[in-house]
């Protein structure tokens, strides 16, 4: 890795942390983090030569795997005619009426730059249209780093918000309530302590920022029914999920429809991208319709838009079939091998994302993960890296396949699972 560290020493000094995103930094598995050269499908190469398959895929974007020809090819065209325009475009409405057609709940949508100003926004439309303050979101979902979401269950009485992350105000902080994922018991309790002050509920219906945790049976349509009886909005945090584990996300494979929802990554193909959408009669609030500010220089530029439309055109009913067919089979070969070692694994999965805990029990909470043995985990990182497969370099973060991923590549990487297990 001789390249990574002499980039990564000398990026230290210009980057905050040698990187632009925290978790590349490998703080939770150590050593140098891989720097990638090219990717291909379902492989990545390093600056030094070595080719690894890939399941990051960019923590979730690239559901057609690295430099799809479709997408690239839809990206080139775009690049004839220009970036940006700071004009509207005719590229935006038809990604909008795509986003429409799969995502139930979705009459208008608007598009910006990234997750994080999905959510920054979504949650700004809320407050506006229930005229409430506090919301909730639960221990261990992560909803980008907007000040009101880096904040951790407080110690209050009222589980008052505490900051997460020095720089977010004390005040705000307090606005946001954390309750446990999973729990509905507790939710229940808090609303009906102080629902009349909960402007939305913010949820990953799919956990996906704790590994890979799913709704147990009852929760999502606790909420579904707490936030009805209470005057709160729903909130379906699909950044991660949207367009990943169903043609319309998870909302299709749900009866609980939330009132809006955010997206990302897939949306985008890999370029910068985000969206927040829902009812109209919610959205039409929103600058210039309305009086809920929010504008982007870049949001709905012709590029991403590019990119997004190419992909989403891809993800058709096959594409889920071969996305789920893979899923399944990596999930089956792990379990296989882990039995046959007799290692206690984990695994949540949802199509094609998941994520193995070493825990010989099953992983419902936050804190479950954090009692899952992370030691062995980044022993079993460590493994599969010189084993030519790339993990996200966290316990934390969802494995993701490409339809890119085929059974030889998933076949692949059990065979250095295999060697894996052998060495932990
Ligand atoms: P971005 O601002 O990173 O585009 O999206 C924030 C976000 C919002 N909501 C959910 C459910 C998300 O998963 C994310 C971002 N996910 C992380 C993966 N754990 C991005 C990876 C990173 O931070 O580098």
């Amino acid at each position: 890795l001789d390249r990574s560290q002499a980039v990564f020493e000398a990026a230290q000094r210009r980057i905050p942390g040698g990187v632009n995103s925290p978790v590349r930094a490998y703080k939770s598995v150590g050593g140098t983090p891989v720097h990638i050269a090219s990717g291909k499908g379902a492989l990545v190469r390093d600056l030094d030569g070595n080719e690894y398959v890939d399941l990051v895929c960019s923590y979730g974007p690239l559901i057609l795997g690295h430099a799809p020809p479709d997408v690239n090819a839809a990206v080139a065209a775009a690049l004839e005619k220009g970036t940006t325009f700071g004009a509207p475009t005719e590229g935006e409405l038809s990604l909008a009426e795509e986003i429409c057609s799969r995502v139930g709940v979705a009459e208008q949508v608007r598009l910006v730059n990234s997750g994080t100003e999905a959510t920054m926004s979504a949650l700004r439309l809320a407050r506006a249209a229930t005229e409430r303050e506090a919301f909730l979101k639960f221990n261990g979902c992560y909803h980008g780093h907007g000040d009101s979401f880096l904040v951790k269950a407080g110690s209050g009485a009222l589980t008052h918000g505490d900051p997460d992350s020095p720089g977010v105000p004390r005040a705000l902080a307090a606005l946001t309530w954390v309750t446990e994922y999973n729990d509905i018991d507790e939710t229940r309790a808090l609303f009906e302590r102080s629902g009349d002050r909960i402007a939305c509920v913010f949820v990953e219906p799919i956990a996906g920022n704790m590994g890979t945790v799913l709704p147990e049976p009852g929760f999502l349509e606790g909420l579904r029914e707490l936030c009805d009886r209470h005057g709160a909005l729903l909130i379906f945090d699909e950044v991660m999920t949207g367009f990943r584990v169903a043609r319309g996300g998870y909302a299709e494979l749900s009866a609980v429809q939330p009132d809006l929802v955010t997206l990302g990554k897939v949306i985008g193909g890999g370029m910068p991208i985000g969206a927040y959408a829902g009812r109209a009669d919610l959205m039409s609030q929103v600058s210039p319709a309305g009086p809920v500010y929010q504008a982007g220089t870049l949001s709905g530029n012709p590029i991403a838009v590019a990119a997004g439309l190419a992909t989403l055109r891809k993800l058709d009913a096959a594409a889920y079939v071969r996305l789920e067919r893979s899923g399944k089979r990596l999930d089956e070969g792990l379990a296989r091998i882990a039995k046959a070692r007799g290692i206690p694994l984990a695994t949540g999965r949802q199509g094609s994302m998941l994520c193995p805990y070493f825990s010989n029990r099953p992983v419902r909470h936050f804190d479950d993960v954090v009692a899952s043995d992370r030691a062995t985990w980044t022993r079993f990182f460590r493994a599969m890296l010189e084993g030519g497969v790339m993990l996200p370099p966290s316990p934390f973060e969802a494995w993701f396949l490409s339809t890119a991923h085929d059974d030889a590549i998933i076949d692949r990487v059990l065979a250095a699972a295999e060697r894996a297990f052998e060495s932990l």
